[in-house]
């Protein structure tokens, strides 16, 4: 991989997080309403996987959804203006943090019903399938997600119908407060691909270089035909669920134990070991990054409110 390509991962990656730091900010200080899921600690996944894809694959995902949002290449100013409710975002401003999604790049967005976006994943893969494209669909979700009965029916269907679909759930250990082991009736995700016929792997997600590998030999399995397929990814949020919450489920050890493995510092270590890059060249892009969040925030705040008028505006699709 050249280091053109690894600076780009390595940019991808802290824009991610400081989008999301900022975010933060912004809540404490009232300017972002309603709920807010941090990604933080999860980095890895969605950049090594949306790097796998082809443009012309499809992205759709649950409420943590900023960071897919982000590297289906949508301008963060859009972003940040969604997430202070502003008519410049790209959901108008009436979507808000669990409802970015930009169709023009392929990303469907940003669901707050747990697990009631797979069978949407689904249904985009059987149009493509109709079509007769080689077009995939990335169908990120929670592990909390698998429990529920919207998950078992749509990969049954994808089973059924060979449908091009890579599932992945991001194994971030807990759903709200609720660790995997209490919620869910065997230990790990990937056993219930095999319940529906499908191959499945488990990936250390902390890991950029794993998380590409693994998608890339997926998405090729499906184009070849061997559809669909199924990805663990085990990472952990370094957050809380939302904001505002106290972290009384798990203990400081835990959380030490993985900020160890932060995909960033993963990354950046890497870089440095195989003289890949320097420190300078690091800290030049955190530089670059923060200044493109800065001029983000600031597009958002000059940005109007949406009008009253629009209020009934894009409610129902009339044609597609
Ligand atoms: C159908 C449904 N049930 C319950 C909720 C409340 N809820 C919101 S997030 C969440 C936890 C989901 O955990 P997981 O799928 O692991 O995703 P994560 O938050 O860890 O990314 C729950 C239970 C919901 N939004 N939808
Ligand atoms: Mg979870």
């Amino acid at each position: 991989m050249d280091k053109e390509t690894l600076l780009h991962w390595y940019r991808q990656m802290v824009l991610i997080r400081t989008f999301e730091q900022k975010c933060s900010e912004l809540y404490q200080q009232g300017k972002i309403g309603g709920f807010l899921h941090l990604y933080i600690g999860q980095e890895a996944v969605a950049v090594g996987s949306i790097n796998a894809r082809q443009e012309n694959d499809h992205l759709i995902t649950a409420y943590r959804d900023h960071a897919h949002a982000i590297m289906a290449g949508t301008d963060v100013k859009y972003l940040m203006a969604e997430m202070l409710g502003k008519a410049t975002g790209i959901s108008k401003g009436k979507g808000g943090s669990m409802h970015l999604a930009d169709v023009s790049k392929n990303y469907w967005g940003g669901y707050g019903i747990v697990g009631g976006h797979v069978p949407l994943g689904v249904g985009i893969a059987l149009a493509e399938q109709y079509k007769g494209t080689d077009s995939a669909v990335l169908c990120y979700m929670g592990d909390g997600s698998t429990n529920i009965g919207y998950f078992h029916e749509a990969l049954n269907l994808a089973g059924v119908w060979d449908l091009p679909v890579l599932f992945i759930v991001e194994n971030n250990q807990y759903g709200m407060g609720t660790a995997v082991e209490r919620a869910s009736a065997v230990k790990t995700m990937v056993e219930k691909a095999a319940a529906y016929g499908m191959k499945g792997k488990q990936v250390d997600a902390m890991n950029v270089f794993e998380v590409h590998n693994a998608t890339q030999k997926a998405l090729q399995a499906i184009r070849k035909g061997k559809a669909p397929q199924f990805l663990e990814m085990i990472t952990y949020r370094f957050e809380g669920h939302s904001m505002g919450d106290p972290l009384r489920y798990r203990s400081k050890e835990e959380v030490h134990k993985w900020q160890e493995n932060d995909p960033i510092g993963i990354l950046e270590k890497h870089l440095l070991d195989e003289k890949e890059a320097t420190q300078e060249e690091m800290d030049q892009i955190d530089e670059e990054v923060k200044q493109e969040i800065e001029a983000a925030v600031q597009f958002a705040e000059e940005s109007p409110f949406p009008a009253l008028e629009s209020l009934f505006e894009d409610v129902y699709a009339n044609d597609l």
